[in-house]
């Protein structure tokens, strides 16, 4: 029997758009502004992105990767974070992200159907308005009808959290919702919440272990998707 689905909860970062480079540049951008002697590269990166938050991410790397010392107290992580979120922000605006491949079909068939679009995002509201606005000349308020963001809860993915937040603003059962994914701590997350999650690895995340994923996909493309959801956008 064809699954009856009412509900797509996006993940942000590496789901919507392959961001984590960007983020990255953004810290190491202020890294070197505030002479701070850190430099992020893509392998140390990776293993950075155990933790999600870019304040959290911060913590982790002094408390765990680096020396064990802090060099930066809890303000001054504050002050490099607000400003690798502008730095991040503008560069948004200018158009330097895309979507990943598929996106924009899933979010415009989905919204002709009546769908109800939302988010659950480790990181801002801030963030998520430039690409949502960047990407579709829209306000991100206008596409989705709740967004959840990490700054509205205490505790980020792999916690249930943030999707918990979702399902109660939109009031419908997970087992009527797909949430989609890109890392295995947003896989945890939504699991967590009993959500049926699809997952579709980003760059940083092609070999993490997604055996709790309802289905694995290639690309986002119409033609890779599963056909619970391709009937229910299409049909
Ligand atoms: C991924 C993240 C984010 C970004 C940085 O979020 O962990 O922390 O790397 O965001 P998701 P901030 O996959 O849930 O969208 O620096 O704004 O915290
Ligand atoms: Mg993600």
């Amino acid at each position: 029997m064809k699954k009856n689905i009412r509900a797509l909860i996006f993940d942000v970062d590496g789901t919507l758009s392959e961001t984590e480079e960007l983020h990255r540049k953004a810290f190491n951008f202020v890294f070197e502004e505030e002479k701070i002697e850190w430099y992020w590269d893509f392998k140390l990166y990776k293993k950075l992105l155990n933790v999600s938050g870019g304040k959290e991410r911060i913590d982790y790397f002094q408390e765990t990767v680096s020396t064990g010392k802090k060099v930066l107290a809890r303000k001054e992580v504050e002050k490099v974070h607000q400003r690798k979120t502008l730095l991040y922000n503008s560069w948004v605006k200018e158009g330097i992200l895309e979507l990943r491949p598929g996106i924009k079909k899933i979010i415009t068939m989905a919204k002709k159907k009546k769908l109800i679009l939302a988010i659950s995002t480790s990181t801002s509201f801030e963030n998520v308005n430039s690409l949502i606005r960047a990407s579709f000349e829209e306000k991100p308020e206008k596409l989705f009808h709740f967004i959840s963001t990490g700054d509205l809860v205490s505790k980020k993915k792999p916690y249930p959290d943030l999707y918990e937040l979702v399902l109660k603003n939109i009031s419908v059962d997970p087992n009527h919702c797909f949430a989609l994914e890109d890392s295995r701590l947003g896989l945890l997350s939504s699991k967590a919440a009993k959500i049926p999650t699809i997952v579709c690895p980003s760059l940083y995340n092609l070999d993490d272990n997604f055996s709790e994923a309802d289905y694995i996909l290639e690309s986002f493309r119409f033609d890779y998707l599963p056909k619970d959801l391709r009937d229910n956008l299409s049909s």
